[in-house]
Order: structure tokens, then sequence, then C-alpha cells
């Protein structure tokens, strides 16, 4: 990534990447999500359409062979280096089979100057019928992400057709990066799309800047009250150099290693 792709990032609240991953490693990996999926499952049978989708967090401990080198990536971690440095920090993982469309929406919402992100990896193809991924480019500014706020209350929300709107038609291979303060949607009941989602942010200290770094608590907080804790052992034991830098910040911060674990997450 150079710095184009990070102006391109900062300005616009995302960047998409064609063709990151190879049709072989795409491969791969839709095949490890199946069956992660189906592990996570428990003999259950997959969400039909129109029911709950299945959102499982965190998720590559149900494939760890296949899961855990995403984050050893060279490709994906140094565009997550280049927008928040090598010391960022890693979250959640997730998988989902979604049932539907999502209607507009951010996610978490860091005070001015400080952020949150992911990585999406749609593991198939999905133009704008079949509900690929829209963003409203530069609704992670403050004012304007006021405006839609404002905006989304007054209605009840967005309409489907948000002037503005910029859908990202993904291929396999391709990989989203999005600061969660963008507001998306899927906008089609299309079933059955499989996303990947790697969630960061960037590190900070109360030297730095007090208001970023108690945000940053409070996220890291309300993350593990939410899903229960980031890393099973062995994720942590299994990390090389540059995966233990994206674990270490949270563990030293009292997050990452504690808190109620899921039952496939320590199996070995
Ligand atoms: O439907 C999608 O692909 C987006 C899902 C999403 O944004 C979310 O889970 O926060």
């Amino acid at each position: 990534m150079d710095q184009a792709d990070i102006n391109y990032f900062q300005r616009l609240g995302f960047i998409q990447y064609k063709g990151l991953l190879s049709s072989e490693e795409i491969a791969v990996i839709s095949d490890a999500f199946d069956e992660g999926m189906r592990l996570a499952r428990k003999g259950a049978p997959p969400p039909g359409p129109g029911e709950r989708r299945q959102q499982i967090i965190p998720f590559f401990d149900y494939y760890p062979e296949v899961l855990y080198p995403l984050l050893d990536h060279e490709k994906i971690v140094d565009v997550f280096a280049g927008l928040m440095g090598e010391d960022f920090i890693l979250t959640l993982s997730e998988g989902i089979i979604h049932t539907g469309g999502s209607g507009w929406h951010h996610d978490a919402y860091a005070p001015e100057g400080f952020f949150s992100m992911r990585a999406a990896i749609y593991l198939d193809p999905l133009g704008p019928e079949d509900g690929c991924l829209t963003v409203i480019p530069g609704s992670h500014f403050k004012e304007f992400g006021e405006a839609l706020n404002q905006m989304r209350d007054e209605l009840g929300g967005l309409p489907d057709d948000m002037p503005g709107r910029y859908p990202l038609c993904n291929e396999p291979g391709d990989v989203l990066f999005m600061n969660h303060k963008t507001y998306h949607a899927a906008l089609s009941d299309n079933y059955g799309r499989r996303a990947i989602h790697i969630n960061c942010v960037p590190n900070t200290t109360p030297e730095r800047n007090r208001e970023h770094f108690d945000w940053l608590i409070g996220f890291l907080a309300g993350e593990t009250k939410g899903w229960g804790r980031f890393y099973s052992d062995r994720l942590i034991s299994t990390a090389g150099p540059r995966r233990q830098r994206m674990l270490e910040r949270a563990i030293e911060l009292g997050f990452g290693n504690t808190g109620p674990i899921t039952q496939l997450q320590d199996l070995q």
C-alpha cells in the first residue's frame, strides 16, 4: 500500500483491493469457512432465508489451519499496518452466513481523530443485485456522519436509494478495508452471502491522547463483554513475531486473553 492508498482510505473511509487473494487461496479459505461454520453449528442446519444470520465471533478457532494464516498474510497485514501503524491491535474475527441484506448503519464510532476498522472478505461473486456491500464514501467524517445519523433518526432509517451510495462489486479474492464509522449496507435479500471479517483498532496511550485511550479501553471492554475472550491459547501460542505484536497490546491492557471462552476455542 502506498501513500495514495492511505489518502484514499482516509478521505473515503474504505479501500477495496481487487484480487488481493488468489483464486487458489480463496478456494481453500472457502472450504475452511464452510467447515468452520458447520462445526460451529454443532449439527444444526444452516439458517434458512429470512431466518437469523449465522454469525460466529471469534471465528478463526473453528478452522485454525487455514484461517489463522489470514492473520499472518503479508498482503492483509501490510494494509492494516499501513493504515494504523505496525503496533495495531487485532480484536475479533467473524464468520457470517447472511440470510438477507443489511440496512444502512455504521459500526463502532471512535472520537474525532481515532477509528477502528475491519477487513471484509466476501467469498462469493456479488453485484448490487446480490447484496454486495454498498458504502457512502466520506460518511466517516464527523459532520457528514452526524447529518446521516440525524436523517436516520428522523426517518426511522436511511432509504435504500441513498444518494452517493457506492456499490462494491465483489469477486472472490477481493478484500475490503473499511473504517467502522463509514455507513454501509447490503441492499438485497439475496440469501447465503458468506463473509469473513477481521476487526482491528490502532494502539494509543494516555500520554498520546487521553480521550482516544479512554475510548479504546471502553471499546476493548465492550467487545469482551459482548463476545468473550478475543484470543484462544492456540491463537497466542502459534503466533510468530508479527501476529504476537497484534495481540500483545490488548493483553497488556487486560483484555485479549481474559473473559469467557467459547467451547471450541482451546481445542488443540
Ligand atoms: O450485510 C453485510 O454484508 C454487512 C454486515 C455488517 O455490516 C455487519 O455485520 O456489521
